[in-house]
């Protein structure tokens, strides 16, 4: 199956992403390493870190990388922006996540486009995102029928890659990670688009800082919403 036939039948896909493995690393060492704790989450399974516009011109290939702007068109069909860009650190030990969707149907933010960008190989062991394949074809959301939300579904798929994939996904496809029972954090970064008129989760126009906004293109310019 291609990657477009992928996406639309199960709801996600894993392709190569934008960005050597080993300058994707090393980048977002250097850029949570300098992260202000305004900008820093730190909740039971991962650490967030907001902002990866403004983070350094190595994670700029990402929000404007053609296949995942080619995969907005098809999800989101209408004009659409990046709401978030942020970094997870998914810790070792830490639980597997509740199915989810993103946003509900009836929200402004509806459809929403999510990708992961694997800063890390993403294993059975370490908490690979498990989706339901063809669940955002089906209106309801994980709650409505599933009582433990963290348990194994009987129909899930893991979305495995090597470091350096991207994985692309409809925000209405039932989805979490899995338990990071490695001894390794699993790196990523991880953003959506939303249709234009709905509200971001990041002001980006409010927080673009001047040395992003002298290298950002139209496109990017374009994407941003700024
Ligand atoms: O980190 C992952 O694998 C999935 C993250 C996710 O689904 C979320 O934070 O809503």
């Amino acid at each position: 199956m291609d990657a477009t036939s992928e996406l639309h039948e199960r709801g996600f896909v894993v392709i190569p992403g934008p960005t050597r493995p080993d300058l994707l690393a090393n980048a977002y060492t250097a850029a949570v390493a300098s992260a202000t704790s305004d900008d820093i989450r730190i909740g039971s399974t991962s650490t967030k870190v907001n902002d990866f516009v403004n983070r350094g011109a190595e994670f700029d290939s990402l929000y404007v990388f053609a296949p995942l702007l080619e995969a907005c068109c098809r999800v989101i069909g209408r004009p659409f922006k990046l709401s978030s860009l942020h970094a997870r650190t998914l810790r070792p030990g830490s639980p597997a996540q509740e199915l989810h969707v993103d946003v509900p149907r009836d929200s402004a933010d509806w459809p929403l486009l999510g990708f992961i960008l694997m800063v890390d190989e993403f294993r059975p062991d370490n908490g690979a995102t498990r989706f339901v394949p063809g669940s955002h074809l089906r209106p309801g959301k994980p709650a409505d029928s599933i009582s433990d939300g963290r348990a194994d579904h009987p129909g899930q798929a893991l979305a495995c890659g090597p470091a350096g994939s991207l994985l692309i996904f409809n925000g209405s496809a039932w989805h979490g990670h899995t338990a990071n029972t490695s001894s390794c954090v699993r790196r990523s970064l991880q953003g959506a688009f939303i249709p234009r008129d709905g509200l971001a989760g990041t002001d980006f126009a409010d927080r673009m800082q001047p040395e992003t906004l002298a290298r950002l293109g139209p496109l990017a310019r374009q994407v941003l919403a700024i």
